[in-house]
């Protein structure tokens, strides 16, 4: 028996898709090698990012604990919110690591599901970024005789803002020792090399929307927009970095006090826990600045809500479309 039966034939498969991490240190190499496009890493840079997450793994690697979390918090609040009679069925599908996205796909056909939305946890758009995983699910899918539409962004979902508003002014309360107007706000997500701009690639103008509709949320003024987490591939990241920008407002701006609003990311892990709790706090405490950071959304129900809701129109979508 296939579990088409199980699910039944008007099921909606949900391809939850994330950026993966490994299980265990001893993966570290492999996972590198495929971030890499399967050129494997120097025994350098290997060993430094060993280094990290040594630093941060206290027996589970965060993002892997966290992405299935939230799959299960998705699938709790689409089941929670089943009242239009479609019944949805997630599936993970992981960009560097398994279950890697196109097992994902080969689970949903092999459950029978011929109709599937896919979306991934990560809020704005970019072909490098979204565009690579909506790239190997399709093929994948078309392979796999699977129907799917893509949620590409998500970046101004009323939820979404709401919830890392709530973040931004929770974070704010825990300057007691100044005005939350005297507290520089520095939105942030991954870099990416320089030539996405040659693509006109939506990356930075999503990123300084989502930036934006918080600062007008909050009242905010002080706040301006970083990258973070560069590659060191040899050619030009976008920029300017975090650490630099840090110390170069704290130098020519005198500013002691900033928050750091990582909205590229929905999960703890090595970039938020490594790079920003590490090395950023690291080099505040070096110049004597105080910084901060807003909570993670993990599986914030408000989170969960913008996901499900998007889903839910990409469904729309894709019963039109067939
Ligand atoms: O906690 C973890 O185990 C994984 C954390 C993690 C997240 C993440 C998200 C994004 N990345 C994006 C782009 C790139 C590009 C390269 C690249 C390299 C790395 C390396 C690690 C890594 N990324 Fe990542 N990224 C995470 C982790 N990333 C580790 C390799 C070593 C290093 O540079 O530190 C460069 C590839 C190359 O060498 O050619 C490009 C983007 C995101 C945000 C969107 C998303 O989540 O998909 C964009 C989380």
């Amino acid at each position: 028996m296939t579990s088409a039966a199980k699910y039944g034939p008007n099921a909606v498969g949900v391809l939850v898709m994330s950026y993966g991490t490994p299980e265990s240190l001893d993966q570290v190499e492999a996972y590198y090698t495929h971030i890499r496009r399967g050129r494997p890493p120097t025994p350098e840079q290997l060993n430094d990012l060993v280094r990290r997450y040594d630093a941060i793994v206290g027996g589970f690697f965060p993002l892997r604990r966290n992405t299935d979390a939230q799959v299960a918090a998705l699938q709790a609040t689409l089941d929670r919110e089943a009242a239009d009679g479609t019944t949805y069925v997630c599936y993970q599908g992981l960009k560097h690591a398994a279950p890697f996205i196109e097992d994902g796909v080969k689970a949903m056909a092999a459950d029978g599901i011929t109709r599937a939305v896919g979306v991934v946890l990560a809020p704005h758009y970019s072909v490098m970024s979204i565009g690579s995983y909506v790239k190997r699910a399709q093929a994948a899918a078309e392979e796999a005789g699977v129907a799917m539409a893509f949620v590409e962004s998500y970046h101004l979902h009323p939820k979404l803002i709401e919830a890392l508003s709530v973040r931004v002014e929770r974070a704010l309360a825990r300057f007691a020792e100044v005005d939350p107007e005297e507290v520089k706000v520095l939105f942030t997500a991954h870099s990416l090399p320089e030539r996405i701009l040659d693509m006109k690639d939506p990356y930075p103008e999503q990123l300084l929307e989502t930036s934006r509709a918080i600062a007008e949320r909050t009242g905010i003024e002080q706040w301006q927009f970083a990258w973070q987490s560069a590659g060191q591939t040899g050619e030009k990241w976008l920029g300017p970095d975090v650490l630099e920008e840090l110390e170069r407002l704290h130098a020519e701006e005198g500013v002691d006090y900033a928050l750091v609003c990582p909205i590229g990311f929905v999960s703890d892990h090595l970039e938020v826990l490594y790079d920003l709790d590490i090395e950023a706090q690291a080099l505040a405490g070096k110049l004597g600045m105080h910084l901060e950071r807003t909570e993670m959304l993990n599986t914030e129900p408000l989170y969960m809500e913008t996901l499900s809701d998007v889903v839910r129109s990409k469904t729309t979508a894709l019963e039109e479309g067939s």
